[in-house]
């Protein structure tokens, strides 16, 4: 092969697209996740309990928005046991993504919580927390506090819940990796 067969060739490889988990239906048009080793896995929750699914290409994680509200810790259980988590939102790129796919109009439990030292808000997963997006004037742990996460309208954070209010809201399940 000439120098320039081998360049050719070089960039038809880098070209290639590449090859990567994404989302599909089976014939009762329940959620599965394809893997790019032609495999695929249904997603580990009940999909009744689930209205809307979204995978990220850039992380490779799934998130989905439940069907029903519950209040934060009821939200909590629910994800934790499909082996994920409420959703940590730990970049303005993973923030972007969620505001993309999720209409936050009707607000939206996250993993974040303040609950154990007034002030200070750590994800429930143990992820640094570096990055935030808090509406004008959030969180301002209103009246009798508030300890909990909320994503609404644009994408903007705010504190709601307990204490002050142990309301039920639609919420976000994270997955970082479906199946084995
Ligand atoms: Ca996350
Ligand atoms: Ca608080
Ligand atoms: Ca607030």
């Amino acid at each position: 092969m000439t120098m320039r067969g081998l360049m050719v060739a070089l960039c038809l490889v880098m070209a290639a697209p590449v090859m990567a988990d994404r989302l599909g239906q089976d014939d009762a048009g329940r959620a599965v996740l394809l893997r790019d080793d032609g495999t695929w896995r249904y997603l580990p929750y009940d999909p009744d309990r689930f209205s809307e699914v979204a995978l990220d290409p850039a992380s490779g994680h799934v998130y989905l928005r439940s069907a029903d509200r519950a209040r934060w810790s009821e939200a909590r259980e629910i994800c934790a046991q499909g082996g994920g988590h409420l959703a940590t939102v730990t970049s303005a790129a993973e923030n972007a993504f969620l505001t993309a796919h999720f209409d936050g109009s009707d607000r939206i439990w996250l993993g974040g919580t303040d609950a154990a030292q007034e002030g200070t808000w750590r994800w429930i997963t143990g992820e640094p927390w570096g990055f935030a997006a808090w509406n004008d004037e959030e969180p301002n742990n209103s009246d009798a506090g508030e300890d909990y996460l909320e994503f609404g309208d644009d994408g903007l954070w705010n504190d709601d819940g307990a204490p002050r209010n142990d309301r039920a809201f639609f919420f976000l399940c994270e997955l970082a990796r479906v199946g084995q």
